[in-house]
């Protein structure tokens, strides 16, 4: 049948689109930011800003996604190996407050801190009363404005932050002649100087503490330390903010200010760069050219004209943000974006679920570009130099959720830089592997830093061993080399790039099992983050054998490594011992309650509510548990994620809206978006209960935390469709459509979802029913596509596109 006749069915079928317009992916405001986090965040992966939209001053934050405290030293800690036995034994012989006290010991260091940049201040002189104001953010084009009108004329202030030109873009501009002026300067909290550099260019040359401690840690003695002399450790970096005027004057002052007078049009560039050259280089002393780095790309840029500037930015942003459409309906009105939180309920504002879903997707692609750095607890925006758990990559849940989106939503490309940080992992976590536990492969344990950090946290003992000591960080991560070639197939890279770190993770992880005695395999000491139990003797402990954490990560990372290596035919005796392993793991175990065990004994929680669910994830990110292969197993999940309640820290609601999703149950998957969706009005960066977002729709742990950003946008993702699982013949993906639709999503369409096997996935429904679907396959191959309880298996060829009605009858 040729396409033509195709597209006719498909309308003829009935399925005439249900929503006519396309939804506007915008935040809109009516004042300007009174805080950080109502700002707008711009971003091309490695520069960052936040832009307030003042008519009278601008304040963008800055920050450069390399710019850490620090440099790479020594955390392994040889001692750690004779503790190991100790701590074995004592949790063997079920003494767990005995085995806390010796886990600490084992411990290293705490790792450094992402680092702000500086402000660049802008001071306007606007005449007259300021009226008409609006911001907003476009995230189809990747462009903060503000706009309003001043003294008879309209004034557009527009910022963006461009791949192609590595340069941040602010454009002043008024309709009536010479009405642009203003004085810009930069400053910083890091210690900092500022200086004129040619006749209309600032820069702001700065340096990096050598140390800082966590801000969990509070009031210690010296928490940001700078070292001194000549040689001193520490990042240095330079900004350059340079103005190319059209009409009027740019000048710099040696003081370090730029004037501009009676301009038309004022472009400002922002360039910045560190003297970062590499996770294994001191950046002081092995360093590269700060300066070199923001010159660099400033002559370019400023040399081009704004028009071009601009559309290539577009291009470049919208090539993959466009590639996933969501249509959950328009709203009758189109309020600024703040009032719509304020007034979402349950459900009643659809567009807004979408907008947050692409949110997610837009702060992916601000955050996370080939080559940069992947995205961090704040993703690549930053403000303070303490912030809030370092704004480091926390690997027990928070790293990984920032990553849950990118394949499922499309953005492989962003993947990228957690791949090549997991291989960065691997080269540190080999030696900790060795000097720590005598064991072969690579470890990463709770934290990493810009120097990937792969040691125990901790400081030696003040660290809880629930998260201190997790040696899982590795192992989890392995899913993200696993998702990539599920989702895209390419078996040239699984053999290059992933095979070897997947070998080396489980390579670990067989070293780090112990027997338990019975035949089977333990591990020891083993944790769940981030909760406590009660043992027996009634005391609180972290310290367990074989959580159900740990089970359900070795499960997913030996039967993701065990299908690679079949793959690509490599490595059987590995494969073996891995096959074996799985046999011997402890089974899941389901409690009194009807409850999915958390420990591998019923101990009491410490606390029923926590935020983790760590026992989960088998459920998901993993797929050991599923409702269709073991029915009672998810009965057991369903009841622990009851018993856990729902409302919790943003992440948490995250987390709990796609297990609620993989559990087929779009209601409550709902209900979730809805909690996460509450405007939290404080902005201070303590934890302080009551999740949501902000107004700026970050998300709010509370304080700001970016993966409960990027977890929503999975969720969403995972209620439309879901690919985890495989055909009872072990090869084709089954492809549910739909799995977990709420009912207040009546009517909608989706396209350019992906599904593992490399498929391309649009929808289409109404009155809550499934009308056309669309698979276009990358690679062909068989997959069998279900919705509801109907399932279709679809033999396809590389390139093909297959179209399906409602009723799963192929065209
Ligand atoms: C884990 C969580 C906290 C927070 C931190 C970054 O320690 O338990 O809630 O998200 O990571």
């Amino acid at each position: 049948m040729t396409r033509a006749r195709l597209s006719l069915l498909l309308l003829c079928a009935g399925a005439r689109p249900a929503l006519a317009t396309e939804p506007v992916l915008r935040l809109w405001y009516e004042k300007p930011a009174a805080a950080w986090v109502e700002a707008l965040p711009i971003g091309n992966g490695r520069l960052g800003g936040m832009v307030f939209g003042d008519p009278h001053r601008e304040r963008l934050a800055l920050n450069e996604d390399t710019l850490w405290s620090g440099g790479p030293t020594d955390w392994n800690n040889p001692d750690a190996r004779t503790w190991l036995p100790k701590v074995r034994e004592a949790v063997l012989a079920g003494r767990y407050a005995e085995a806390d006290a010796l886990a600490r010991r084992m411990q290293g260091p705490y790792n450094q801190s992402y680092q702000p940049l500086g402000d660049l201040l802008v001071d306007f002189d606007v005449e007259g009363e300021v009226g008409g104001y609006r911001r907003e953010l476009d995230l189809d084009r990747a462009v903060a404005t503000a706009t309003f009108r001043a003294g008879g004329a309209f004034h557009t202030r527009e910022a963006f932050a461009s791949v192609p030109d590595q340069v941040i873009v602010l454009r002043v501009a008024a309709d009536r002649p010479g009405r642009v002026s203003f004085t810009a300067r930069m400053t910083s909290r890091l210690r900092h100087a500022a200086a004129a550099v040619g006749e209309d260019a600032i820069a702001l040359r700065g340096r990096a503490p050598s140390h800082v401690d966590p801000s969990y840690l509070g009031d210690t003695k010296e928490p940001v330390r700078y070292d001194e002399g000549p040689g001193a450790e520490g990042m240095r970096f330079t900004a350059i903010a340079r103005a190319v005027v059209r009409g009027g004057t740019a000048r710099a002052t040696p003081e370090g200010r730029l004037e501009v007078r009676g301009a038309d049009e004022a472009l400002v560039f922002v360039s910045a760069a560190t003297s970062f050259n590499g996770f294994e280089k001191s950046p002081a002393r092995e360093g590269r050219d700060p300066d070199a780095g923001a010159r660099r790309p400033l002559g370019l840029a400023a040399a081009k004209p704004f028009a071009a500037l601009r559309d290539a930015h577009v291009a470049d942003h919208s090539r993959l943000l466009g590639r996933v459409r969501l249509d959950l309906g328009t709203p009758a009105t189109d309020r600024p974006t703040d009032e719509r939180l304020r007034a979402y309920r349950h459900g009643e504002d659809p567009a807004l679920v979408a907008l947050v879903f692409q949110y997610g997707r837009y702060l992916l692609v601000a955050s996370s570009r080939p080559g940069t750095q992947p995205a961090n607890l704040q993703g690549i925006w930053n403000e303070d130099i303490r912030p809030p758990w370092s704004s480091n990559w926390t690997m027990n849940i928070n790293s990984e959720m920032n990553y849950w989106p990118a394949e499922t939503t499309n953005l492989s490309e962003c993947h990228e830089p957690m791949l090549r940080m997991i291989a960065e992992l691997a080269t540190n976590g080999r030696e900790t592997a060795r000097v720590n536990y005598g064991a072969g492969g690579w470890v990463a344990h709770h934290n990493a830093d810009l120097w990937r950090q792969t040691a125990p946290v901790g400081n030696r003992g003040s660290g809880d061993p629930k998260w201190a000591n997790w040696p899982m960080g590795g192992v989890w991560h392995s899913m993200d080399l696993w998702e990539r070639y599920a989702f895209a197939r390419d078996e040239a890279w699984l053999r290059d790039f992933a095979w070897p770190l997947l070998r080396g993770a489980s390579e670990f992880a067989l070293d780090w099992l112990v027997p338990d005695g019975k035949g089977g395999l333990a591990t020891a000491p083993s944790f769940s983050p981030e909760n406590s139990f009660r043992g027996p003797d009634g005391r609180v402990a972290d310290t367990a054998q074989s959580t159900t954490s740990d089970v359900a990560l070795l499960r997913e990372l030996f039967t993701n490594a065990v299908e690679a290596s079949k793959v690509l035919g490599v490595d059987e005796g590995l494969r073996r011992r891995m096959e074996d392993a799985l046999r011997r793991l402890p089974p899941y175990r389901v409690g009194r309650k009807g409850q999915l065990l958390e420990w591998s004994q019923e101990f009491e929680e410490e606390e029923p509510h926590h935020r983790h669910l760590s026992h989960l994830i088998g459920l998901h990110p993993g797929r050991s548990i599923t409702p269709a292969e073991t029915p009672d197993l998810a009965a057991a999940a369903r009841r622990s994620l009851e018993l856990r309640g729902d409302e919790s820290t943003g992440w948490s609601m995250a987390w709990k809206a796609n297990l609620w999703a993989r559990l087929g149950d779009g209601e409550r998957a709902h209900r979730l978006l809805g909690y996460l969706l509450r405007l939290v009005e404080t902005t201070g960066t303590r934890y302080s209960g009551g999740g949501g977002v902000y107004a700026n729709l970050f998300d709010a742990h509370p304080p700001f935390q970016i993966d409960g950003n990027f977890g929503a946008t999975a969720g969403i993702a995972e209620m439309l469709v879901q690919s985890h699982r495989r055909a009872a013949d072990g090869r084709a993906p089954v492809v549910e459509l739909l799995p977990a639709l709420p009912a207040a999503w009546p009517a909608g369409r989706v396209s350019g979802l992906r599904a593992r096997g490399a498929f391309e996935i649009d929808l289409q429904w109404e009155a809550g029913r499934l009308t056309s679907a669309t698979l276009r396959a990358d690679r062909g191959g068989p997959c069998v596509v279900q919705y509801g309880a109907r399932t279709v298996r679809v033999e396809t060829r590389a390139g093909e596109t297959i179209r399906l009605d409602g009723s799963l009858a192929r065209w």
